[in-house]
């Protein structure tokens, strides 16, 4: 199977020169260690287009030290405003590529231009966030004995190791490095293999803007080399993943050996609750939109409606006619959606669209590919299965893909049980026009977030976000993101 990126092990001769991507270490734009390279596809079309380090364990650990020495040296020198500015002169850089940004992720990732522009857009807010915040961040003071003046610093952990998974590239790196960077670690990142350009086009603009070298160091390739090298070293303060639950564990374990904190986002089976008040002028396109968004690769993704019965065919019937004129195209076509980010994920989706329909269930709508999608790219068309048993696999695993299930429930609590019945607690959206119920059933919600009448609006920049259970824990998003990015130091001083 052809993978999104292989060990470049024969001559690419379509790849041009300007599209070797070098890996950022201490100010330095370097190769692997070792001189590898990964090819990088482009899902639209399958091809190979540019090609990025195959970063080693001495890579990493080169990065670790780099950002150590600036940890130790200028980057701590700097103020909480000095820093801020920097990363506010980043957001603006950041603001004024957005399209070049987005017509790089656009073909790294596959995500249609306005999505991608949106990323963009996203992460130019979260480093203005973060950069206006690192001075507004600071500690208490405790009242103790008379005799003893106590105060309770923020402090950075040191050096903080950041990987990151290729759905939402530009906006994780902006919610987790931003805010490392704004409370004062030095930062190591490793991308993913299936997104790395955007990263790395950012972080030479953090270069550009004056940002100390070593204070962001990002070293590319492949998540059981370099991923699982700077989960496991020792020079690692603090943690931060987004990704698979699977890869979660793994990361947290090797963590752990070295007794470090980690941050964990590892995805949902969101519900979208849909009460018979319901507004369903409004929440119809919020409904569909909510899976179809980044063709369903989206942690927060509304992968499950649950629909009071008196208005299931209703609603069902109405999801249905939208979802059969979706289509999946090429992202500078702006579609519906883009392809899925690999043939692995295509595959997947595919599997479960097969073991969906193994366990009888039936297809309510289904959308289409468009005539146009080039040959050899990864597209899936949607699929809109209803009824679907709660217990059934897609309504209990991610897909991670445009794959939506609906399923009928009679009141208030058994749509309760049900939204909070699978293993993940992500975001949950509740639609009703009764205020009462919508702040009780909203507060009966596993999960980390809660959408009333809304779903996933504004970006969540300024909102903590993190999730339950096998969603995860810690927060990352809002000033709760920043806070999570630093420890305490109490100082007790006796006066007299
Ligand atoms: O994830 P991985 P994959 C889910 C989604 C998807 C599935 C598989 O359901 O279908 O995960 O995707 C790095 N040590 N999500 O295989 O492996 C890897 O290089 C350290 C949900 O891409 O978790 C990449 O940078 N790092 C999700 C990152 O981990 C390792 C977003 C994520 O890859 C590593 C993505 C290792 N041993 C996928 N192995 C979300 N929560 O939004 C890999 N990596």
């Amino acid at each position: 199977m052809r993978r999104k990126a292989d060990v470049n092990d024969q001559a690419q001769a379509s790849v041009a020169p300007d599209m070797v991507h070098r890996n950022l270490i201490g100010g330095r734009q370097v190769p692997a260690s070792n001189g590898e390279t990964l090819d990088v596809l482009s899902p639209v079309d399958g091809k190979v287009f540019a090609r990025i380090a195959a970063g080693t364990a001495q890579d990493v650990d080169a990065a670790v030290k780099a950002a150590r020495s600036a940890f130790e040296g200028e980057w701590s020198r700097l103020t909480a405003t000095e820093r801020g500015r920097l990363l506010v002169k980043l957001a603006l850089a950041v603001e004024a590529q957005a399209d070049a940004l987005a017509a790089l992720e656009s073909r790294d990732n596959g995500k249609p231009l306005r999505q991608a522009r949106a990323d963009a857009i996203a992460l130019a807010r979260y480093l203005e966030f973060y950069g206006s915040a690192a001075d507004k961040l600071h500690g208490d003071v405790i009242p103790y004995l008379n005799t003893h003046f106590i105060g309770v610093e923020r402090v950075p952990h040191g050096v903080t190791g950041h990987i990151v998974p290729w759905n939402y590239p530009m906006q994780i790196f902006g919610r987790s490095v931003g805010a490392a960077l704004a409370a004062g670690n030095a930062t190591v990142v490793k991308p993913a293999e299936d997104a790395s350009l955007t990263i790395l086009r950012v972080a030479a603009l953090a270069r550009e803007v004056g940002l100390p070298d070593g204070a962001l160091n990002v070293v590319t390739g492949l998540g059981r080399v370099a991923g699982a090298a700077l989960a496991a070293h020792p020079g690692i303060d603090f943690l931060s993943f987004t990704g698979s639950p699977e890869t979660g564990t793994a990361v947290q374990t090797a963590a752990a050996q070295n007794h470090v904190g980690v941050t964990l986002e590892l995805g949902g089976k969101s519900a979208q609750v849909v009460f018979d008040d319901a507004d369903l002028e409004r929440a119809l396109p919020v409904l569909v939109n909510a899976i179809i968004q980044n063709g369903g690769q989206t942690c927060s993704a509304g992968s499950r409606l649950l629909i009071q019965r008196g208005i299931f065919d209703k609603v069902v019937s109405a999801v249905a006619e939208r979802f059969a004129v979706l289509r999946a195209g090429r992202p500078e076509a702006d579609p519906d959606l883009g392809p899925m980010i690999n043939q692995a994920q295509q595959r997947r989706v595919q599997s479960y669209l097969e073991r969906g329909k193994g366990e009888g269930l039936s297809l309510a709508a289904s959308g289409g590919i468009a005539a146009d999608a080039p040959e050899g790219g990864f597209y899936v068309a949607p699929a809109f299965f209803a009824p679907v048993p709660h217990e059934s696999l897609l309504s209990q695993e991610e897909v991670f893909g445009p794959v939506l299930v609906a399923t009928p429930f009679g009141d208030e609590a058994e749509a309760i049980r049900l939204a909070n019945g699978t293993a993940y607690g992500l975001v949950a959206g509740v639609w009703t026009r009764d205020a009462m119920r919508s702040t009780r059933v909203g507060r009966a919600m596993r999960a980390g977030q809660v959408f009333v009448n809304c779903y996933g609006a504004g970006g969540g920049i300024e909102l903590p976000f993190g999730g339950f259970g096998r969603s995860g824990h810690g927060r990352e998003k809002g000033f709760e993101g920043l806070v999570e990015f630093t420890t305490t130091r109490t100082l007790v001083i006796a006066h007299g």
